[in-house]
């Protein structure tokens, strides 16, 4: 069963369509040092090359321009966001748009890549400045039951988290719409996961590390979409693991479990949950090896046997191994699929397309090309079936560039 798309009529996802003006001729500064009368916070503009003369300034986005209209010769951006430059007025896309990043130490300025630019329109990302949302376009249908997982609002259709590069988390419910849930901060985690329930309420949660200090992190789900008060699973040690995997359930208990690869051993490492959302005493399950993966998914019940499955992907091939879940352990892997080094992330959260098996979705790198579509930022689909593996995979959104994690 295909999610029929509200598909973009879109730019190629390996560019923006912008003119990226991220280093202007930053150089010495001439004579007056006029860049410099540019506050911090501020993004400013000159009518001259070098910056001397008259300086515009604003701190907020500004939708036409006055007597200023058409009259940039010299920018510099010194606010904490980008500048996108539009030459319409009232941040329109008929003309071009270019975008500076933020400076806000004011050491690159220069020219503003047309001499026509009648609206400026601060955002936190870039790809705010090509037109697009600041999350990627998520679809699903919804399921007969509740998923076991893959549900973070509770309405039987699977859902994304979504990781912009300013570090906000959006959700994304499956419709093609995104709420925010994060206002920021979000870049600390550099690890981020999630799958069922840890802290036995019913309402899925997210586990977050903290590069920072290799803290580990519960969020407890609010079953909105929205995370609620976090509670400290790991003081600490975690950014010696690798592949932070939530998992579903392994031990039997009914809760879900958390997995990662120690990185100075190869061990693989399961950490049960437990009744307080706090995680038990790791259990052994793979002595050895697990260095050679570069992915871990915890995609749920692959082998429709009741028990959640681990997919794993082999560095050195691309392959895509399936290792079936046991009660306290995996059982021997079967492979499942070759040519995955062309993907940068998996999406696992269930059934997305309503059939009753689990699905996934995959978002491409730079090395990707298909008859679909070539480069990174693409969301191919790969829709589960009734027994081990994938129907072929089918691009369906080009809309996930340009973020820092989806999950
Ligand atoms: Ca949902
Ligand atoms: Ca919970
Ligand atoms: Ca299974
Ligand atoms: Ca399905």
């Amino acid at each position: 069963m295909r999610i029929s798309l509200r598909r973009r009529v879109a730019t190629a996802a390996t560019a923006l369509g912008l003119t990226t003006l991220g280093v202007l001729g930053a150089g010495a500064a001439p004579a007056q040092a006029a860049p410099a009368d540019c506050p911090v916070g501020y993004f400013c503009g000159w009518k001259t090359y070098d910056a001397t003369g008259t300086m515009y300034k604003t701190n907020a986005s500004v939708a036409t321009l006055g007597t200023w209209d058409n009259q940039f010769r010299t920018v510099s951006n010194r606010t904490s966001k980008f500048a996108c430059l539009h030459d319409d007025a009232n941040y329109g896309y008929d003309g071009n748009v270019g975008s500076v990043a933020p400076n806000p130490s004011g050491t690159e300025w220069g020219g503003p890549g047309s001499n026509g630019v009648s609206s400026v329109r601060l955002v936190a990302t870039e790809r705010e400045c090509g037109g697009w949302e600041p999350y990627p376009y998520w679809y699903a249908n919804p399921q007969a039951t509740a998923p076991a997982f893959g549900d973070l609002n509770g309405d039987k259709t699977s859902d994304v988290l979504a990781r912009d590069k300013a570090g906000r988390l959006w959700f994304l419910p499956g419709d093609g719409t995104g709420k925010l849930v994060g206002a920021g901060g979000w870049n600390a985690m550099n690890a981020l996961t999630r799958h069922g329930d840890f802290s036995g309420d019913g309402k899925e949660d997210v586990i977050a590390r903290e590069a920072s200090t290799g803290k580990l992190w519960l969020y407890k789900g609010a079953a909105t979409g929205s995370l609620g008060t976090r509670l400290l699973i790991g003081s600490g040690g975690w950014n010696a693991m690798n592949h932070l995997t939530a998992f579903g359930d392994l031990t039997g208990d009914g809760r879900s479990d958390l997995f990662a690869v120690e990185k100075s051993t190869g061990k693989l490492w399961l950490y049960p949950g437990t009744s307080t959302g706090a995680l038990g005493a790791r259990k052994l399950i793979g002595a050895g090896g697990w260095n050679s993966m570069n992915a871990l998914v915890g995609f749920g019940d692959m082998t429709k046997d009741g028990k959640a499955d681990l997919l794993a992907r082999e560095t050195s091939t691309g392959k895509l191994w399936l290792y079936p879940g046991k009660t306290g352990g995996l059982a021997t892997r079967v492979l499942i699929g070759s040519g995955w080094n062309s993907m940068a992330a998996f999406l696992a959260v269930g059934d997305r397309t309503g059939d009753g098996y689990a699905d996934m979705a995959a978002i491409t790198n730079s090395s990707y090309s298909s008859n679909y579509g070539r480069g990174p930022g693409l969301l191919v689909a790969y829709d589960g079936k009734s027994t081990n593996g994938f129907q072929p995979g089918v691009m369906e959104d080009e809309s996930w560039f340009d973020l820092n994690g989806q999950f």
